[in-house]
């Protein structure tokens, strides 16, 4: 059988909501992935370095304090440049319309806002992981 995905969930800067965060955690876990959950306040270079330290395959994290455009370039930057630009780069939370699209240039996969459906973003990322895999026997 297939290892589970590992999934690492990360809060970055002065950002303390949680709810969304927990939701996520809770839905990835119970769908048989592995959750890594890096507390709060954490820097992009923090989260980088447990991604890559973890060996996830997933990074997500969940911005809610208007700092997304601030801190989330920067880990995708950190990201490729410590070799990990694989792992899939998702984001949730309050994310404006207007900043979707420099956050997809910078790296970023998949935005999930408000009233995302965690069944959604289950089967988002059970998807990728197949294309993945498919992409990797052939
Ligand atoms: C509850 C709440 C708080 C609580 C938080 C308590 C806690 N422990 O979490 C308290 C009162 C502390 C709070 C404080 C503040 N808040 Co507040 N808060 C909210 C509120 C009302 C609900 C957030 C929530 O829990 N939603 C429920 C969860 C389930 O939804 P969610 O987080 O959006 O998650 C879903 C998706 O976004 C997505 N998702 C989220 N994360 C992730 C991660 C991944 C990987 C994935 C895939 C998906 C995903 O999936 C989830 C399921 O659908 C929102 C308004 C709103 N309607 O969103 C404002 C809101 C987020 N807060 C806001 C603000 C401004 C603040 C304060 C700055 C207010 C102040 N002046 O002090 C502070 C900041 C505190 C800080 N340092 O971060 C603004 C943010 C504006 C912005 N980003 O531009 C909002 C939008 C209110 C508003 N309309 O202005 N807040």
């Amino acid at each position: 059988m297939a290892p589970p995905l590992r999934v690492l969930l990360a809060k970055l800067g002065l950002d303390t909501h949680t709810v969304g965060v927990t939701v996520i955690a809770h839905a990835l876990r119970d769908a048989g992935m592995e959750v890594i959950f890096t507390g709060l306040k954490q820097s992009a270079a923090t989260v980088a370095a447990t991604a890559v330290q973890e060996d996830v395959d997933v990074v997500g994290v969940s911005s809610l304090s208007a700092a997304h455009m601030r801190h989330i370039p920067e880990l995708a930057r950190l990201l490729r440049e410590q070799g990990a630009g694989d792992k899939l780069l998702i984001v949730g939370g309050v994310v404006p319309e207007e900043d979707q699209a420099a956050l997809h240039e910078a790296g970023v996969a998949r935005i999930f806002t408000m009233g995302a459906s965690t069944q959604d973003i289950v089967d988002y990322l059970n998807e990728w992981r197949r294309t993945r895999d498919a992409s990797a026997q052939a």
